[in-house]
């Protein structure tokens, strides 16, 4: 297949495009490196040193001997976006390349204001070229579990069957995000639904739990090949910042009970639902939804975790929470539609962890402390980027 991937060059994007050049895909990525972009606002930079692109894809075709064309523009220029999409011809466009942080959307207007118009108008640049160049290219969409929230019933794969006043109709699951970044997603899926429905587009909307990991069987081939791994406090994921926090020797900053619960996924199982959802394409109409996770954990969970599989003294904090978020609750998440096509889940285990604390400890000395406590407070419409500022 032709794979385009938006934002190939983030966290997430580069070793999809990886895998999916592996398994013999004609693969092209595209970014506006906004991503480094944010390291340079908030004075940080990836835990992991990471290469720019040209060295990227000229280190894997040395490696692999596979060719990946790379795009340099922005989707909110939709001359740009429709232009791309004709000359790449893609079967598949997966999309990444939105903000991707709950923390940086909530740190005043101006943020959030960027977050939505960059997330929900690229979005709708790349849905008016896909009907333009071809309606039958399948979207592959990154959204998230932050999506739903978390609602006292079952949470189903995207939607629900309802029956209301002893009338039933099969509509869109209800949302109840938790921050403007994670509303941006409920904008998009909305977007992308009446897309499907109005123009009879394709598109499989993947709300994708929490990552964690840094390496995947491709970008350990080479360090040229490497992808970001983030810590701080407005861009790190939270297992990545408790296994970097016990390395550290610092307590890990469990943010109010701890009884949070979210999804959870493994790196290398993102990069292979990506795959299994490009190669099994949605129907032509049809707006799929799966949830990408693969386990359940509660925030002190995943601290216990990273804890017993440290080897040394972990101390646990629980910081006054800077987030506006349910501690005790309910969390039933159905997630077998990636299953059903094959995915064999990578479970939380001591080995991964093993050789995460194995990344963190090689590059302790990058990290900048400035960078670690939470600065961003949900209550405010206004806060400072970090500890030291
Ligand atoms: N948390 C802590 N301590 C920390 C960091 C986070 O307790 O030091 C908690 C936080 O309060 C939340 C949970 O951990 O309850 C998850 O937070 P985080 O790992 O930052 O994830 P999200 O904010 O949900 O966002 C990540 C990705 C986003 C993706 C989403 C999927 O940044 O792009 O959509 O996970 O759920």
């Amino acid at each position: 297949m032709r794979i385009l991937v938006l934002g190939g060059d983030g966290y997430l994007g580069w070793p999809t495009a990886l895998h999916l050049s592996d398994c013999g895909h004609d693969v092209a990525v595209a970014d506006n490196y906004a991503r480094r972009g944010y390291d340079h606002e908030m004075g940080v930079q990836s835990l992991v040193p990471i290469e720019p692109m040209q060295v990227r894809v000229d280190a894997w075709r040395e490696v692999s001997g596979k060719t990946i064309k790379s795009y340099y523009g922005d989707l909110v220029d939709g001359d740009f976006t429709t232009e791309m999409i004709r000359d790449f011809r893609p079967d598949t466009i997966v999309h990444f390349a939105e903000q991707r942080a709950a923390p940086y959307s909530m740190i005043d207007r101006k943020h959030a204001v960027y977050t939505q118009q960059n997330n929900v108008v690229g979005n709708l640049n790349v849905l008016f070229a896909i009907q333009e160049v071809d309606p039958e290219i399948h979207l592959v969409k990154l959204g998230t579990m932050g999506e739903y929230g978390t609602p006292n019933i079952d949470i189903e794969e995207g939607w629900l069957e309802v029956t209301h006043n002893g009338r039933s109709d099969r509509m869109l699951y209800p949302k109840k995000p938790g921050s403007f970044y994670h509303l941006s997603k409920v904008h998009d899926s909305h977007n992308i639904e009446f897309a499907c429905r109005i123009w009879g587009l394709r598109a499989t909307d993947l709300n994708q739990g929490v990552v964690y990991g840094q390496e995947t069987p491709q970008t350990v081939r080479d360090p040229r090949l490497a992808t970001r791994f983030d810590y701080d406090a407005i861009f790190g994921t939270v297992l990545n910042r408790f296994v970097i926090q016990a390395v550290l020797g610092h307590p890990l900053t469990v943010y109010g009970s701890g009884g949070q619960t979210r999804g959870a996924i493994d790196i290398r199982d993102t990069v292979e639902c990506i795959r299994l959802a490009s190669e099994n394409p949605a129907a032509q109409g049809e707006f799929r939804v799966f949830n990408q996770i693969t386990e359940s954990f509660s925030v002190g969970e995943i601290a216990k975790v990273v804890a017993n599989s440290f080897d040394g003294q972990v101390e646990v904090e629980h910081v006054d929470n800077p987030r506006v978020e349910q501690h005790e609750h309910y969390y039933n998440v159905k997630h077998t539609g990636l299953v059903e096509l094959g995915l064999e889940p990578h479970l939380l285990s001591n080995t991964l962890i093993e050789s995460l604390f194995g990344v963190a400890e090689a590059h302790k000395d990058r990290v900048d402390l400035g960078a670690m406590r939470p600065t961003v407070n949900w209550r405010t419409a206004s806060s400072p980027l970090r500890t030291d500022s």
